[in-house]
């Protein structure tokens, strides 16, 4: 089975994060690449590499970085595939300098923002889970059990007894 997620992130210090992201793709038996590219430090080698995806039938970017670096916009320039960028936490600011620059993204070349870090590489999984859904039932099904299995989870434990 050919990559379907490409997971890029702007420094192998992402990885912590970012490893969220691959976690879920893997529990849902997703083919993926992963690969840290700067859209500062590599610019040449982030649009070759992104610029290459859709001919390899990659279906989904998901590209996460840190500070003002702008890793989602630029691979979002570089291809039409859907581009979810993952915020992450910087000491500076707290990943508040990768959250706007991430979400701001002026009209014409979109990105889907998630929330800063780990639980924002977590949910940007789930939504390439959800896209790749739309045409394959296998993983709609896998999809379906993950939502009924975490309800279940959650109704489990909404009795406190303190
Ligand atoms: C960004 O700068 C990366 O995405 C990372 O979050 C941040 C710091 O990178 P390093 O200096 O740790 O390589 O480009």
């Amino acid at each position: 089975m050919s990559i379907q997620v490409a997971v890029i992130m702007g420094s192998r210090s992402d990885l912590d994060a970012m490893s969220e992201a691959v976690d879920v793709l893997k529990k849902f038996d997703i083919q993926y690449e992963v690969r840290a590219l700067s859209a500062h430090r590599t610019p040449a080698a982030v649009k070759e590499y992104i610029g290459g995806l859709e001919a390899r039938g990659v279906k989904v970017v998901i590209a996460g970085a840190g500070g003002a670096a702008h890793l989602a916009g630029v691979c979002a320039a570089h291809t039409a595939l859907p581009v979810f960028g993952v915020p992450m936490k910087t000491s500076a600011l707290g990943g508040l300098d990768s959250l706007l620059s991430t979400v701001q993204m002026p009209r014409g070349i979109p990105v889907g923002c998630t929330a800063i870090g780990g639980s924002g590489a977590y949910n940007a999984a789930l939504m390439a889970v959800s896209i790749l859904a739309l045409a394959d039932s296998e993983i709609a099904s896998r999809l379906k059990a993950f939502r009924e299995e975490q309800t279940a989870k959650a109704e489990a434990q909404s009795i406190l007894e303190i």
